[in-house]
């Protein structure tokens, strides 16, 4: 299949394109911006393939999307291009409702009459699989999980933009019949990272011997997922999913964000010992908290499971090690990334 990828070289969706270049026969158009959070360097690994074309252009511009459409004639469209970082959200919207909301409407309005002129039988075959979050579902106490049928209740200006687009998503599937799949992904985790996001930032700013920042009590909790698990998932959704369905996918990982710091520094202490010889969590300070920080996300996958058959690989301890190794074999990566001065601001609360 031909699969066009919105926002391919940001994290999850470069975890994606390796994952479909290496594992399969498909063939990918990269759809990037290269926003602050796009980097080719994430996707060197499938630069030499056949495989693989990228072309850099906004989602929100019809000339440049249509080209691609007709150009690659893909079967799927795998949109994941988003603004994705909670606190910068906060610090300034716009960007958040620029991309996630006009930019998703503008790639639907494309994607329709794209399919619409596709012949009957390809147009059977042709997906739009969205990439949301599980921030849409808003925020859990100590009990219970998000399934398909909970409600919407976003509280960041971030979550509240995806919410925006899932509802878009759904309503040109039901409207206009585009066959469209959603995903809603709790967090995930591994290789190539931005450096803004808990886990790249502690492993990071620990090695640099800074301190860690848990914003308030750090008793908030995330349900985490491999990224390799979640390109898992999303090529199990676009290549054999229900069109006009919803999957949650979670890595049944619930943590305490002290909890995942802590466990950080561990693997830190063992791999790469500090040269004081102290433990990297004496460096952990806790720091004022998150406006409208959501308490606990947790996902129930029980539909990807039994429909898909679907599971996370890696256990949370498993893929945290092998996190913190590739932070350590690949200080190039992120130094290039710090030393771009990414985002003028932002590494770190502290
Ligand atoms: P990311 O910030 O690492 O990457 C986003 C990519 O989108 C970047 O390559 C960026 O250049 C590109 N992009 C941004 N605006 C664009 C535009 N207007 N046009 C074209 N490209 C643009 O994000 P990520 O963490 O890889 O998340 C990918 C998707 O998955 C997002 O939609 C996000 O909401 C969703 N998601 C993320 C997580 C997570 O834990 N990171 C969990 C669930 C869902
Ligand atoms: O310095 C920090 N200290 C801290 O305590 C940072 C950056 C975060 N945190 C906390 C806030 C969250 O409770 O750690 C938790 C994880 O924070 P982020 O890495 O910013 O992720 P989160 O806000 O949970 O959102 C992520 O998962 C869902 C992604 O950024 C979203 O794109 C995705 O939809």
């Amino acid at each position: 299949m031909r699969i066009l990828v919105t926002g391919g070289a940001g994290f999850i969706g470069s975890a994606l394109v390796r994952h479909l270049i290496s594992d399969s026969e498909h063939e990918v158009l990269v759809l990037d911006k290269l926003t602050y959070a796009g980097l080719l360097s994430s996707l060197e690994a499938v630069s030499g393939s056949n495989r693989y074309q990228f072309a850099q252009a906004d989602i929100a511009d019809p000339v440049a999307v249509g080209e691609a459409l007709s150009r690659f004639r893909p079967q799927v469209i795998a949109h994941l291009a988003a603004e994705s970082h909670v606190d910068r959200s906060i610090d300034g919207p716009g960007e958040f409702i620029q991309t996630n909301i006009v930019g998703t409407f503008a790639l639907l309005q494309q994607a329709l009459g794209y399919y619409r002129n596709l012949p009957t039988d390809e147009q059977a075959a042709f997906r739009f699989h969205h990439i949301s979050t599980d921030e849409v579902f808003g925020s859990l106490d100590e009990t219970g999980l998000f399934t398909e049928t909970t409600p919407y209740d976003p509280r960041s200006p971030y979550s509240a933009s995806k919410a925006a687009s899932d509802h878009l998503v759904r309503a040109w599937g039901h409207t206009y019949g585009l066959p469209v799949l959603v995903t809603n992904c709790s967090n995930n985790y591994g290789p190539h990272h931005f450096p803004e996001k808990l886990i790249p930032l502690i492993i990071i700013r620990a090695l640099s011997g800074e301190s860690l920042p848990v914003y308030g009590d750090g008793s908030n909790v995330r349900d985490w997922l491999y990224v390799e698990d979640h390109a898992r998932a999303l090529r199990a959704v676009f290549e054999r999913g229900q069109p006009g369905r919803t999957y949650n996918v979670g890595g049944n990982a619930e943590r305490r964000n002290i909890d995942v710091v802590k466990a950080i520094c561990a693997a830190l202490d063992r791999l790469s010992p500090a040269p004081s010889g102290r433990s990297y969590a004496e460096q952990i300070t806790f720091v004022a908290d998150r406006p409208g920080h959501d308490q606990r996300y947790a996902i129930d996958a029980s539909r990807i499971r039994d429909e898909l058959g679907w599971e996370p690989q890696h256990a949370f301890e498993d893929g945290i090690e092998a996190t913190v190794r590739w932070y350590l074999q690949n200080r190039d990566w992120w130094q290039a990334i710090l030393d771009a001065r990414y985002a003028t601001q932002r590494l770190g609360a502290a």
